[in-house]
């Protein structure tokens, strides 16, 4: 298949008709087909048939990870169930989980989404695609294998895990483009250099295609240097389809929406108000084309921004801002708000230290502790004590005068903060734990 890149440079004018013509189907078939948006809709004196400009649907209620919850597994489907092909699950960890459905068009849909990230990344049919996302009801594997395919690449379907054969395999077959979350590519990265192989001279990676999970500027270039390769980072979620609602081009400079397919709003996640754009706020987002599993107005609870002026890619599809973290991300350490990425910002700038931590939350009596577990680099010297003790100092002083909260830092020695295959696991809340035993 041939990806639409035209569809990418559409004048705004034209992609606008298409977003309208299509945001009001959703709404009614949303309301038509799922009792849920019928009730919702009517509650809220919103009337579908109604929509005239796409500022109408400020007028529309938000629908909420809560309510996909309520309906579990199918109640939000608003087609027959002979209709749907696949079935994709948010992991739940949180509670009970969100279930995506799927219809023959809505899979194309998502490869098409997600090749144009390997379009991004001047992906051709000459391209071998390593997919180590995890495969499952996890969105991440088969939304990056419908993309490689749609795009025409050799596919390898890895999935995650078994890290010393990706190395082999990586190696040998020559994968070009790396699809995975940007920590197990660091993994992998440094794994490699374990077993004696140079990742930079032995791998030819050309680009990596990493999302899932928030990662910062340091770690990008980072992982650009061990791998000589180039990171565009990609942005999805299962509720509103999986990776590919908005992908970095070329130029790193935010991620270019599937405008055609999502309606994106940024909104003040206490207020509600729709913000413009330029300000940073949560990203709402209505599906334009889904047949199976539409949503309206659905609070991603992710923190970003629409960036304003043009990309220099000239494609016309607006951009969000890098996600640095999510509204139910935000720590409370003793009545200060503190979100990872802040603490994140302040770690870089100790070269000592490497890009793995842990924040662990836990309580001693009434009181909330926090306590940063954080490896420290391989040249760092780590048995002479009076060392760590002063750089654990300097950190946390550090970490106290931008956070205005206190917070023990405990440097470990390398590697030893276990490694994920999928998403990192930053916070350690043995608060919870507690409570649950
Ligand atoms: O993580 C879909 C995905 C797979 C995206 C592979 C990119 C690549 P969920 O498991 O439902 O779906 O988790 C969605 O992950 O609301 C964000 O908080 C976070 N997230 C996803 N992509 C990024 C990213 C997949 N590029 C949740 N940067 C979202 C930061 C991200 N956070």
């Amino acid at each position: 298949m041939a990806i639409n890149d035209e569809v990418l440079r559409m004048p705004r004018e034209q992609l606008e008709e298409l977003q309208l013509e299509r945001l009001k189907k959703t709404v009614v078939d949303c309301y038509e087909n799922i009792p849920f948006y019928k009730d919702l809709f009517d509650e809220a004196g919103f009337n579908p048939y109604d929509v005239k400009t796409l500022d109408d649907i400020q007028k529309a209620p938000f629908t909420t990870k809560q309510d996909l919850r309520d309906n579990y597994p199918f109640g939000l489907f608003a087609t027959p169930l002979s209709e749907v092909k696949e079935i994709h699950m948010s992991s739940g960890t949180m509670g009970v989980a969100t279930v995506g459905g799927y219809t023959q068009r809505d899979l194309e849909t998502w490869g098409e989404c997600f090749a144009r990230g390997i379009k991004f990344a001047n992906g051709t049919p000459e391209d071998i695609c390593h997919i180590c996302y995890g495969y499952g009801l996890f969105t991440g594997g088969l939304g990056a294998h419908y993309g490689s395919i749609a795009a025409g690449c050799m596919t390898l379907p890895m999935s995650a895990g078994n890290t010393k054969r990706q190395i082999n395999v990586m190696r040998t077959m020559g994968s070009t483009i790396l699809c995975c979350t940007p920590s197990y590519a660091m993994h992998l990265a440094d794994t490699a250099i374990e077993m004696g192989i140079d990742p930079a001279e032995e791998f030819s990676l050309r680009a990596g295609i990493h999302g899932a999970e928030p990662f910062s500027d340091n770690f990008r270039a980072e992982l650009e240097k061990k791998l000589n390769y180039r990171v565009l980072d990609i942005y999805g979620l299962t509720e509103t389809m999986g990776p590919g609602v908005a992908i970095e081009c070329w130029e790193q400079d935010g991620l270019h929406l599937a405008e055609d397919f999502f309606l994106a709003e940024i909104i003040d996640p206490e207020t509600g108000k729709v913000l413009p754009d330029g300000e940073w706020g949560e990203l709402v987002l209505t599906t334009l084309c889904r047949e199976a599993s539409p949503v309206v107005r659905y609070r991603t609870r992710d923190i970003t921004c629409i960036k304003t002026g043009e990309c220099k890619c000239g494609r016309t599809h607006k951009r969000i801002a890098r996600l640095h973290g999510r509204t139910d991300d935000m720590l409370i350490i003793r009545g200060v708000n503190v979100f990872p990425s802040q603490i994140e910002n302040v770690m870089e700038t100790f070269p000592e230290v490497a890009s793995w931590y842990q924040i662990e939350l836990d309580t001693i009596g009434s009181l909330d502790t926090v306590t940063l577990k954080l490896e420290v680099n391989p040249d760092f010297t780590f048995d002479e004590i009076s060392a760590i003790e002063r750089l654990q100092k300097k950190i946390s002083t550090r970490l106290q005068e931008a956070l205005q909260v206190g917070i023990k830092v405990q440097l470990v020695e390398p590697k030893s903060i276990p490694r994920s295959e999928g998403k990192a696991k930053r916070v350690i809340d043995l608060r919870t734990y507690k409570n649950m035993s």
